[in-house]
C-alpha cells in the first residue's frame, strides 16, 4: 500500500533501506563516501562499548538507573550526524548514545542517572536539551525553541526524539498539529523499538504505521529501517535540509528494537520471548556495516581490532571517572528554580537542610536511629 502526502516522497509501509540485512547495498542506492561511512561505523561502535559500559556501571552501583540504546545504536548514530552543531536535539532518557555521538562528556551524559539533579552538560554550549523524562515533553520544548528561531531569522533546525509510546501522549499531538501549522524547521524523530516498557506497539496504536500520522497533521511521513545507519542518515538529514529551506516539519519512523530490558529494573522475559529478541539479533546494525565495510575493502581485521580498542579506551576512561564517590550538595536543587523562590520552596528547602543537620549530627545509622 502507498499513500501519498503532502509532498514528493511515496509513504511507503516499507521503510527506506541501504543496506540490506546481510549489508549488501539496497538495488539504485547511492551510499555516502567511503569515509564517511566507516566513521559512522567507528561511532557505532564507540557507542555501543559505552552503552555497556553504562548498563555494568549500574551493576557496580555508580548509577542508579540506566535506559539502554543497545540495539538502537544506529538510529542515534545516523540522526545527529544528520544535523549540524548548530541545529538542537531534544533527546530523552533512551538517548545517551546520540549524547556521546553529538561529543558531551560521557560523564556529563550520565550525571542524572548518578543522582544528580541537573543534566550534567552545559545545554547552551552543546545545543541539547536536558534528556526529558516526562513523555513527549521534549517535542514541545522543539517545536517552540524552532518556531521562535524561524521568527528570529536564525538558521537553527530542532530534531525532537521521540519513543513509539510516546506518540500516544497528548503533548506529542500538540507538538506535530503546531509544527505543522506554522511550518516549524522540526524533526520529528520517533524509534519505533517495539515497546513501551512492557506495552507493543500493537496495543499503542492502530495505525498503518507511525509514520502515516504525518497525514493526518499534513506533514511528510517516512519510514527508515532504523537498523541501518546509512538509510537513517540519508532520511534525517533529507528531512533536515526540507526543514532549513522553510518547507517545515517531518515525521520519521525509524523501525528498531529495544534488545535489552526498558531498564535494568525491568525483566523483559515477561512480555516477550526470547525468539523474538534472537530475530532481532540478526538484523544488529553494527555487523550490517561491518559487513559491508568488509565486502567493499574498506574494513579489514585490523581496521576492527584498531576501533575495538579505541571503543576500549573510551570505556576504560568513562569507567576510571565514574569509580569515584560525586560530591553532591542536596540543597543545590533549591538554588535555581525562580529567581525570587516561593514560599513552599523556601518551606520545603527549609525541612531539608534540618534533616541533613540532623543526619550529620545522629550516631551511626542515621537518623532512625534516633527514633
Ligand atoms: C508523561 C509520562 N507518563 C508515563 C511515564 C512512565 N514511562 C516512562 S518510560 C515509559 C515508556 C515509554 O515508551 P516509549 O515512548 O516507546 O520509549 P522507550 O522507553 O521505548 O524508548 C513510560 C510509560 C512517563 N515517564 N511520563
Amino acid at each position: 500500500m502507498t499513500v501519498l502526502a503532502e509532498t514528493s516522497h511515496p509513504l511507503s509501509l516499507e521503510p527506506v533501506q541501504l543496506l540490506d540485512e546481510h549489508g549488501d547495498p539496497a538495488d539504485g542506492q547511492v551510499l555516502p563516501p567511503a569515509a564517511q561511512r566507516l566513521q559512522m561505523y567507528r561511532r557505532l561502535v564507540v557507542g555501543r562499548r559505552f552503552d555497556r559500559q553504562a548498563a555494568a556501571l549500574t551493576r557496580q552501583g555508580r548509577l542508579a538507573v540506566y535506559p539502554s540504546s543497545n540495539g538502537q545504536e544506529a538510529c542515534q548514530v545516523g540522526a545527529v550526524l544528520a544535523v549540524r552543531d548548530t541545529d538542537w536535539l531534544f533527546p530523552t532518557y533512551r538517548e545517551s548514545v546520540a549524547l556521546v555521538t553529538r561529543g558531551i562528556d560521557p560523564v556529563e551524559v550520565l550525571t542524572l542517572l548518578r543522582g544528580d539533579w541537573h543534566c550534567g552538560y552545559d545545554p547552551y554550549h552543546h545545543r541539547t536539551a536536558p534528556q526529558c523524562t516526562p513523555l513527549a515533553t521534549q517535542a514541545l520544548h522543539a517545536v517552540g525553541l524552532a518556531h521562535a528561531a524561524r521568527l528570529a531569522g536564525d538558521d537553527v533546525v530542532a530534531l525532537a526524539f521521540v519513543g513509539d509510546g510516546a506518540t500516544s501522549e497528548g503533548d506529542c499531538h500538540e507538538a506535530l498539529n503546531f509544527a505543522a501549522v506554522y511550518r516549524a524547521p522540526v524533526v520529528f524523530f520517533v524509534q519505533n523499538n517495539q515497546y513501551a516498557i512492557s506495552v507493543p506497539l500493537a496495543k499503542q496504536t492502530a495505525a498503518s504505521s507511525l509514520a502515516h500520522k504525518a497525514i493526518g497533521y499534513g506533514m511528510p511521513g517516512r519510514r527508515v529501517d532504523g537498523n541501518d545507519v546509512l538509510a537513517v542518515y540519508r532520511v534525517v538529514r533529507d528531512a533536515v535540509e526540507h526543514a532549513r529551506a522553510g518547507q517545515g516539519p517531518t515525521l520519521v519512523e525509524a523501525v528498531t528494537y529495544r534488545m535489552d530490558a526498558h531498564t535494568n529494573a525491568d525483566d523483559a522475559s515477561r512480555y516477550r520471548t526470547s525468539a523474538e529478541v534472537d530475530a532481532w539479533r540478526k538484523r544488529d546494525p553494527i555487523t550490517r556495516l561491518e559487513r559491508h565495510l568488509r565486502a567493499v575493502g574498506v574494513l579489514d581485521d585490523a581496521g576492527v581490532a584498531e576501533i575495538a580498542a579505541e571503543a576500549e579506551d573510551f570505556a576504560a576512561r568513562l569507567r576510571e571517572r565514574m569509580n569515584t564517590d560525586p560530591v553532591l550538595d542536596p540543597m543545590e536543587m533549591f538554588r535555581h528554580v525562580y529567581a525570587e523562590p516561593t514560599p513552599q520552596l523556601r518551606e520545603q528547602a527549609a525541612l531539608l537542610a534540618a534533616e541533613l543537620a540532623a543526619e550529620a549530627e545522629a550516631p551511626v545509622g542515621g537518623v532512625e536511629a534516633r527514633a
